[in-house]
């Protein structure tokens, strides 16, 4: 390789700037016919000149706001979203008196301690080993060990405390997304306070005004820390329901992230082709059932802190009602009968329904690419292809070839039961199901109800009663029906 001293660099460089500052002044006469050394500079001041002393941020004065600052809407307006009354006291809410704790399929809800007439929680933001499905992981972000968080707990009134201790290696904040409380507890960084430095424990205290499905997650750098895993969900139970409680309230909160097959840490700088979709951080077949015993009073929350995608969430066999959003319960005059529920990015919904429906029911994100796994994004389209001549042709090359994807993708769930994984990848779809494989992945789960169950453990797969399922139809009886078959 040629090599240019110091001097040749220098040399050359003068003159290449000599040539800018000409044609410089040749665009400036020909644009204003000011010369140079006629130009007001003074705007243009040299670094050293410049003043810093604007853009020195002035030091918060108080970092975390001590008193339950006291907010209120003023009486009658139609808009007031808190459900209790600020000023009044109320004990803690204790699970099983005062509410019905959520299960939280696949995940967990923070444990908390009362001090004095407090609930206190302590969040630890940490690195978290996460598996999505057997076989499949990645070190992502979460919340004391989870991703995502455990689902905080409590009711209305009650008088919260979280402190938030930072254990990654970056600066965080934790922001409590659609609960009401003092603007300086909203966790957005360098607008209402700095960052928990790592090492650090933050301190947040407010009062739980509302009831409702809510969600946290981190405001700092949030492409990179939501993407990571920094999120959960956040429940406020009524004091005082207006109508009974579920019989099962679940929780459930909806991501996306990129884990290319062979990697083992979220690319959080991807905006499309998220290929690992999950409910509570896990991709089907690692989602657990829904359990519900027949005709139980069930309530689904859902939370979206996707990056990109909003998640039309269809259950089979039911028709529910959207009953509440993160702004509110919606007024049963207006509760909208549904088959599927479209959870947008930053949004939570409830829907409600009664399980009277037994049998193994599938819930799925309605966007097909959604039920994928890893493995199916980014295939070149080989469905209706005959690969006999190409396989032919790649076998006498590499013993044993054999073109995938001409059947459409399930095949390729099942063929990588015989085939070499890339590492740290699962098959693009499915899992040995009852009666076949079942071909999905992704934002898959199923909803099972049970006439007869004595836990809310997996009671396995669905005994279809005699006559009640799908079969290969019979000659004599397509004849008789008149069903002719060309
Ligand atoms: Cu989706």
């Amino acid at each position: 390789m040629k090599k240019i001293t110091r001097r040749q660099a220098l040399a050359g460089s003068g003159v290449a700037l000599a040539g800018a500052a000409m044609l410089g002044r040749d665009a400036l006469s020909q644009r204003s016919n000011k010369t140079l050394a006629q130009m007001d500079h003074s705007k243009h001041k040299m670094p050293a000149q410049m003043d810093h002393s604007q853009h020195k941020m002035p030091a918060p004065k108080k970092l975390v706001a001590e008193s339950n600052a006291v907010y209120r809407t003023p009486k009658g307006n139609p808009w007031y979203a808190r459900t209790v009354d600020p000023d009044a006291n109320f004990p803690p809410g204790e699970p099983g008196k005062d509410y019905t704790p959520v299960v939280v399929p696949n995940g967990a809800t923070l444990p908390f301690q009362i001090v004095g007439d407090s609930k206190v929680f302590h969040m630890v933001a940490e690195e978290v080993t996460t598996e999505f499905a057997p076989g499949f992981k990645a070190i992502c972000w979460g919340y004391n060990g989870h991703m995502p968080g455990p689902v905080i707990e409590a009711v209305e009134g009650d008088q919260i405390r979280i402190y938030v201790t930072n254990k990654l290696k970056v600066p965080t904040t934790v922001h409590w997304h659609a609960v009401i409380l003092p603007c300086n507890m909203d966790g957005v960084s360098g607008l209402t306070q700095r960052t928990i430095k790592p090492g650090e424990t933050f301190r947040y205290e407010f009062k739980a005004v509302q009831h409702g499905t809510f969600m946290y997650h981190s405001h700092k750098d949030t492409m990179t820390q939501e993407g990571m895993g920094l999120f959960g969900m956040f429940v406020i139970h009524p004091r005082k329901p207006k109508r009974e409680r579920p019989d099962r309230d679940f929780a459930l909160m909806l991501h996306e992230m990129d884990i290319k097959p062979g990697t083992y840490r979220p690319d959080t700088s991807v905006s499309s082709g998220f290929n690992t979709l999950t409910l509570n951080g896990k991709v089907f077949p690692g989602t657990v059932p829904l359990v519900a015993k027949l005709n139980d009073k069930v309530r689904i929350r859902f939370g979206n802190l996707s990056a990109m995608d909003h998640h039309p969430i269809h259950l089979h066999g039911f028709a529910f009602r959207e009953t509440e959003t993160d702004g509110g319960e919606i007024p049963e005059t207006a509760w909208r009968p549904e088959t599927t529920v479209l959870v947008g990015v930053g949004q939570t919904r409830n829907v409600e329904f009664v399980a009277d429906n037994p049998g193994d029911w599938a819930m799925h994100c309605h966007m097909t690419h959604h039920i994928m796994n890893q493995m199916g994004h980014g295939l070149p389209n080989m469905v209706g292809a005959d690969p006999k001549l190409l396989d032919q042709a790649i076998g006498n090359l590499v013993p044993g070839y054999m073109t995938m994807g001409t059947e459409g993708m399930i095949g390729m769930g099942q063929m990588a039961a015989h085939m070499d994984m890339p590492e740290n990848s699962i098959p693009m779809v499915g899992a040995n199901g009852p009666h076949e494989y079942i071909g999905a992945g992704g934002m898959f789960t199923v909803f099972k109800v049970r006439e007869n169950l004595t836990s809310y453990d997996d009671p396995g797969w669905y005994a279809p009663p005699k006559g009640t399922m799908a079969r290969p139809a019979t000659q004599d009886e397509m004849d008789e029906d008149g069903i002719f078959v060309t």
